[in-house]
């Protein structure tokens, strides 16, 4: 039974994830802030990005990353951001209101935190008071719930768009830590199984 489970691991799932992670996670390198420690990849999937249109599809992205959708809670994690190699276009951020005019960060340890109050005319609110909205947003324009983070040559800013929306580019990544080294740990210590990967690892070494 146990040594069945063991080559269901190695010859079914641990290819199929390795499947699904590897590819996503090499597309760029993240960069950290060192404000926070955290590491970001503003992820472009071209001008029209097929099935990660929308924000519920690059929720599950990230996630599937190891990271989640960024939380932008200060002036300084803004500008972190827009200086990290990126096309122009709007990407998925970690925020939206459920309830109308009432924007929470939904994703990462912020998960929960409410960022504004109302609408256009509305207020930032604690523990963060940081809202960085274009001028006139958020305008909720035909019922609009997702937040997106936008940057061309005419600026940075905020937006609420639908859930689907075909002007998107993307979406930004964040992570707690660095995703780099072996995204396949992250993986495995979730499984419970770090330790197998490491004695394969160490007996490895050995032989070499
Ligand atoms: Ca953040
Ligand atoms: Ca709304
Ligand atoms: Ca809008």
């Amino acid at each position: 039974m146990r040594n069945s489970m063991t080559k269901f691991f190695y010859l079914v799932l641990l290819p199929a994830v390795l499947t699904i992670t590897i590819p996503q996670s090499a597309s760029a390198t993240p960069m950290e802030f060192l404000t926070n420690g955290h590491f970001y990849e503003i992820v472009y999937l071209g001008p029209t990005d097929g099935p990660l249109q929308s924000w519920d599809a690059a929720k599950i992205a990230t996630e599937a990353l190891g990271g989640y959708l960024a939380t932008v809670t200060s002036a300084a994690e803004q500008s972190f951001l827009e200086g990290l190699p990126h096309f122009s276009g709007a990407y998925w951020a970690g925020g939206r209101d459920m309830t109308e005019g009432v924007w929470l960060w939904e994703t990462g340890p912020e998960a929960g935190t409410q960022f504004w109050s109302g609408g256009s005319g509305g207020s930032t609110t604690l523990p963060d008071n940081y809202a960085n909205w274009f001028t006139g947003e958020p305008n909720n324009s035909g019922n609009e719930d997702y937040l997106t983070w936008n940057i061309s040559s005419g600026g940075a800013g905020w937006n609420d768009v639908g859930l689907s929306n075909s002007a998107m580019r993307g979406y930004i990544v964040e992570f707690n830590q660095n995703p780099i080294p072996e995204p396949t740990t992250m993986l495995l210590l979730g499984t419970g199984l770090v330790g197998v990967a490491g004695a394969a690892r160490r007996r490895k070494k050995k032989q070499a």
